[in-house]
Parts: structure tokens; sequence; C-alpha cells
């Protein structure tokens, strides 16, 4: 206890004398602790109460001053958020932003020498397989050069899983038997075709009118690039799509 809180103070008790004792006197030493305030222990108590509760109503303005606050920040920015121009509803971009963006972000087509081409997993007959094709903006594939060929080939590697899996191709003779045309109306060029050993066979096992579309096989060790074979339009198979690649 440091010194300073410390009174120093002199009492006298009086020990009650008989009549034949003189009154005597004993002197004793107390010290006594000085408070400042209160000076009784009750009002000790009431002090500290009171002191809680002081503390105790600030505690609770600062925490309405800081509600306050956030309540007045979060209505500040749903104003300046809703005060904000709406992109989406009242501009679009510009037509060729719009096209750059389609091309750059169509999925599943595969660009390759000028054209996209799409290899559809979904099995369908040769008809439905054009149809899907159509709706995409594309037809089934012509194939025009050795390259193409060359590049349909590879890409059929990875996609087709086992020797039954085949892709339809545009190419067809169902208006005259051994006639074949493209789907564009141009007849095949016998310099670029491309059919496997013992093919076009028309078939007639599996479908009485024989084979009339051409679905590209796969070929692990296909000599000079041949994987075409004429097959039944009503088989259901994956199929090939191609259009010309946007600019
Ligand atoms: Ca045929
Ligand atoms: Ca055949």
């Amino acid at each position: 206890m440091a010194e300073a809180d410390v009174t120093y103070s002199d009492v006298k008790f009086t020990r009650q004398s008989t009549k034949d004792e003189a009154p005597s006197v004993v002197y004793s030493d107390v010290k006594m602790s000085r408070t400042k305030h209160p000076v009784c222990p009750k009002c000790a108590i009431d002090a500290q109460q009171a002191g809680q509760c002081i503390r105790s109503k600030v505690t609770t303005v600062v925490l309405l001053v800081l509600i306050g606050i956030l309540v007045v920040t979060v209505i500040a920015l749903a104003v300046k958020i809703n005060s904000r121009p709406k992109m989406n509803t009242t501009s679009s971009p510009p037509p060729e932003v719009k096209n750059l963006t389609c091309l750059k972000c169509e999925p599943g087509w595969e660009k390759h020498g000028g054209n996209s081409y799409y290899f559809s997993t979904t099995e369908s007959s040769w008809t439905d397989s054009r149809r899907s094709c159509i709706d995409r903006g594309s037809d089934l594939v012509k194939i025009d050069s050795r390259e193409e060929q060359m590049f349909l080939e590879s890409k059929l590697k990875e996609k087709l899983k086992t020797p039954l899996d085949a892709f339809w191709i545009g190419l067809t003779d169902s208006q005259a038997e051994g006639r074949w045309f493209w789907v564009d109306g141009s007849p095949l060029d016998p310099r670029l075709s491309f059919w496997s050993d013992g093919e076009p066979n028309n078939w007639a096992g599996q479908n009485p009118a024989g084979e009339d579309c051409v679905r590209m096989e796969k070929k692990e060790n296909s000599v000079d690039l041949k994987s075409w074979d004429d097959h039944s339009c009503h088989v259901q198979l994956k199929s090939i799509c191609e259009k010309p690649a946007e600019m």
C-alpha cells in the first residue's frame, strides 16, 4: 500500500475506571486506510455498480452508433448499385462483337483448314444425323481433299472406341445405285474416294434395300487412308458435321 493512502490517527481508548483507580489511558496506534471516496463499504459497492452501469451505457451508445453507421453505409451502397446503368437489360454488344464471342466459345466445334467440324457422338440414322447437322447450321461432312481425309481419320482414331464404332459422312447413292453424291449435290470424284477394300458392296445382309449411306470406320492400319464403307442408312451411328469457319 502506498504511503499516501495511509493516515495515521491517534485513537484514545478510555478504560472505565473503578472508584479506586485513577483513570488511565491506553494509547494505541491505529492505522486506517484512506480512500478518496466513498468512505464506507456500501458506498464502495454502490460506486462500483454505478461505474459498471456507466460503462454499460457507454458501450450501448457506442454499439448503437456503430450500428447506425453500418445501416447508413449499407443504404448508401444499395442506392449506388441501383443507380448504376444496367448493361444487360438496356444495351447489347454490337453484332460483330457478338459473332466473335460465339466463334471463340462455340463448344464442340474444331477448326481445320477454313472449316469447322462437329463430331457428334449422338447415334442416329443417316437422315436424322444430317438433320441434326442442319439444325446446327451445317451439314454432314463433304471430303474435298486428301488432306481433309487425313485430318478426319486422325480425329476418328482419337474418338472411335471400338471396331464397330463409326461416323456418318455426307455421301450417299440413295438416288441411283452406284452413283455417289455429296450432300451439296456434287458427284464423288473417284480420285478423291477412300473406300475400304471390298467397298462399296451394297450388302443386303442387314437391310434388303442394300447400303446407300457412307460411314467412316476406325482403321488402325488403313492403307492409303481407306476407311469408307457403304452401310444401311437406318443404322444408328455417330456423325461428322461441317461448316465454313466463321472469320
Ligand atoms: Ca448403295
Ligand atoms: Ca458396305
